[in-house]
């Protein structure tokens, strides 16, 4: 018997969640694929105010949230096994219920869908979306160390749930290193997966991942982020629109190896940033710069209120240096973390040859997070006590840093 008519898009891991209780109660749903526009409407607004799929409607109710549809399908049965056999195993359902939407479904999503570009990218959500997804998976591989079910002695809605809240992880994330890393999880998935009404419903399960997915930047967004850069501009355009070639190597010459040539040698300013007290060094970087040859910028990292764990941050300023090899030649620069484990922000300086952000700068992937602000030499006087301080690392809150030199 059909409960009624669930909305969806095609293979929706919630809808399974649904269609796995009902088939434990001998039901089932009638389920229809949509586009998510055809649910925007005020008709449809009026019924599921929320606009998401999926959605459920029957001569008894309307509902959104597809563990509540899930949960409509369990509660069917007087004598159902799916909702655990007293008070205390009813709230274990519950708690895995919460868990599977709060702590796999909405991590999962926030590491998987950026790298399928339906989310924006932005790294450091990814990375700790990512480290979420770990944790909850940590604890679901010690909670499976000598169980085979979550509650109980058979399959419960926290099993349904959690099953089918990781399945995207096993198809897409988790590749056999990983895997490896929970085996109690990956043998209790596999087990599940392979039981009739799972089969049904998530046929696709038993292929487990061999490649993770990676982040691949869409063309557009590469091409938006270089907009910042006036002059190289249509020469990088036009480049791009050949982006579906095979790209030759990058020209072993720069751009900014044809400006005259400047007294401030970056070598030597290198050496001097190494090898001295910042006293000296700074002294020295004062009285040999060149403001024709050379520009300042102060430097912000732009999503600094989704920094969480200093050494993430400071990871990701690593990780963006490793991107600027092309640059090394051409610029020196100081980015430091302040502030404490979830509550810091990445800044800093950059010294760079030339009076633009050069492409061997901007063409780093990472360089879209990072907002470069010129420093005009009539503002050095009342910018260099900052300038010291970022470069000598005795910032307010320090808390980490890197060298780019
Ligand atoms: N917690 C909800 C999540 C539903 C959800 O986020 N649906 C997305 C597709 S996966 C959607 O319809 N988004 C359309 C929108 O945000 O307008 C559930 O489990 O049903």
């Amino acid at each position: 018997m059909s409960l009624g008519n669930i909305k969806t898009y095609p293979n929706n891991s919630r809808v399974a969640k649904a269609q796995i209780a009902a088939a434990y109660n001998g039901l089932t749903f009638d389920v229809e694929n949509c586009e998510i526009a055809a649910i925007k409407t005020p008709e449809y607004l009026a019924k599921f105010p929320m606009g998401k799929v999926p959605l459920f409607e029957s001569e008894k109710v309307n509902l959104f949230e597809s563990s509540a549809i899930a949960y409509y399908a369990a509660v069917q049965k007087e004598d159902t096994t799916l909702l655990g056999a007293t008070a205390v195993e009813k709230a274990l359902v519950m708690q895995y219920i919460f868990f599977a939407e709060n702590e796999l479904v909405a991590n999962i999503s926030n590491w998987m869908l950026p790298l399928m570009n339906i989310y924006p990218y932005m790294k450091p959500n990814v990375d700790a979306a990512t480290e979420k997804t770990k944790r909850a998976l940590d604890v679901l591989n010690k909670v499976l160390l000598d169980k085979t079910y979550l509650v109980g002695e058979s399959v419960t809605l926290a099993d349904i749930a959690v099953v089918t809240a990781i399945s995207n992880a096993f198809k897409l994330l988790l590749d056999k290193p990983l895997r490896d890393q929970y085996k109690n999880v990956t043998r209790y998935f596999t087990t599940l997966i392979g039981k009739e009404h799972f089969k049904t419903y998530l046929p696709e399960a038993d292929k487990l991942c061999e490649t993770p997915l990676k982040y691949v930047a869409p063309k557009k967004e590469k091409k938006e982020t270089k907009k910042q850069e006036a002059a190289p501009k249509k020469e990088k355009k036009q480049e791009a629109a050949q982006d579906d070639i095979p790209k030759p190597a990058p020209k072993p010459k720069s751009k900014l190896d044809l400006l005259p040539p400047s007294k401030f040698i970056m070598d030597e300013w290198k050496r001097m940033y190494s090898n001295n007290d910042s006293d000296v060094a700074m002294k020295w970087f004062w009285e040999n710069h060149d403001a024709e040859g050379y520009s300042l910028w102060k430097v912000d990292y732009k999503y600094n209120d989704e920094l969480t764990l200093v050494f993430m941050s400071n990871n990701l300023i690593g990780g963006f240096f490793a991107r600027l090899e092309m640059a090394r030649k051409y610029a020196f620069g100081s980015l430091v973390v302040c502030g404490e484990n979830n509550n810091n922000t990445i800044s800093g300086y950059f010294l760079i040859r030339g009076q633009e952000v050069p492409f061997e700068v901007y063409d780093a992937a990472d360089y879209g997070s990072y907002n470069f602000v010129k420093i005009e030499p009539s503002q050095y006087e009342e910018k260099k006590d900052e300038i010291y301080k970022y470069m000598a690392w005795e910032n307010e809150g320090f808390a980490d840093g890197k060298i780019f030199k």
